[in-house]
């Protein structure tokens, strides 16, 4: 057994999204899900099991001593361990080389990076399907990090999830042109989390099953669109299943509308620029940062036009990028 592990993963941003579980204990999803792992928007971890006597989680150097998000820690933590038959406790790491708050998948790089790092440091080999199955369990989008390059989380079919994991479709240099700019527009914490919105969205929202009937049709164009490096075909059914998925959310009881009067700003200025021969498309997650999706020779024209609106206080521009992978640096 490992000593001292530390890991290192990426976020990923959906092409076509995760939303809704069929199973909120093992984390099935209804539906498939593909995603881009992102160069530059990462979490690294570092676990260590010998010599404490209780669990210790301290995140971008503030120790989480309680509240949801320690419990989903924990949570995970007792699932490898049960898996590993170890029952000693932990000190574990965390640090996102992102705001945090932002919205801008911390979940998945850091469910991705901590599984990784637990179960190395417990002496368990796992493959990226098992380590996909695995992490699916701390958060469903931690899934598709479990990969570099493109990726398709498969929602499987079984009741016990063992057919629910990461695929790749490509790798992150199939397509090294492909960008996707995150421009942050608020880093105020958002008011329904995506589990709740998901379980809401289920439970009223009357146009969930038209999301469930048209998402195979997604699926296949966004496959398709990668692998033909077809950047009108990704973009576009990007853009549309992005805007599927928000009606499914809006039109939930209560509504759950996460855009930002400059989530819109942003959304109407890509519709335009597209209009003027700009290619580029929208994406936008369970929250108010919208990302662009573009080749490299569009960024700098379209950077410089999001500069000149008021509502993106920070642009991130990301490229494709690996999987997770074991690092020497430790954080303590
Ligand atoms: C996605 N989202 O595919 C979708 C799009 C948000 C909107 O995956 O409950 O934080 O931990 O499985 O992974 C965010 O959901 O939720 C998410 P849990 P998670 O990226």
């Amino acid at each position: 057994m490992h000593m001292k592990i530390t890991a290192t993963a990426n976020a990923n941003i959906a092409l076509v999204k995760y939303w809704g579980k069929r199973d909120p204990e093992l984390f099935l999803p209804y539906n498939s899900s593909i995603s881009l792992t992102l160069d530059g928007l990462s979490t690294t971890t570092t676990v260590e099991f010998n010599g404490y006597d209780q669990d210790v989680f301290i995140l971008d150097n503030q120790e989480i001593k309680e509240g949801k998000g320690l419990e989903k820690l924990i949570r995970h933590l007792d699932l490898i361990r049960k898996i590993a038959g170890v029952n000693k406790k932990a000190k574990i790491v965390s640090r996102n080389n992102f705001p945090t708050a932002a919205g801008l998948a911390s979940s998945a790089s850091g469910f991705a990076a901590l599984t990784l790092a637990i179960t190395k440091a417990l002496g368990m080999n796992l493959d990226s399907k098992e380590l996909s199955i695995v992490s699916r369990q701390g958060s469903g989008s931690s899934t598709r990090s479990c990969l570099g390059g493109f990726v398709e989380w498969t929602k499987g079919e079984k009741q016990d999830g063992t057919d629910s994991y990461a695929k790749q479709i490509a790798i992150a240099n199939h397509w090294p042109e492909f960008r996707m700019i995150t421009t942050i527009v608020s880093t105020r914490a958002k008011k329904v989390s995506s589990r709740a919105g998901m379980a809401k969205t289920i439970e009223t929202s009357p146009i969930y099953k038209v999301w469930l009937d048209t998402i195979e049709r997604d699926l296949d164009n966004a496959r398709q669109g990668i692998l033909k490096k077809d950047i009108a075909l990704v973009g576009g059914t990007a853009e549309m299943n992005c805007l599927k998925m928000h009606s499914t959310m809006m039109t939930a009881n209560p509504p759950i509308i996460y855009w930002q009067p400059a989530t819109l700003e942003i959304m109407h200025s890509v519709l335009e620029w597209r209009e003027q021969g700009l290619e580029c498309y929208f994406t936008i997650d369970a929250g108010p940062q919208v990302k662009i999706i573009c080749l490299e020779d569009q960024v700098k024209e379209i950077k410089k036009r999001l500069q000149s609106l008021s509502g993106a206080k920070e642009i991130i521009v990301c490229k494709p990028g690996q999987g997770p992978r074991i690092i020497d640096k430790h954080l303590f």
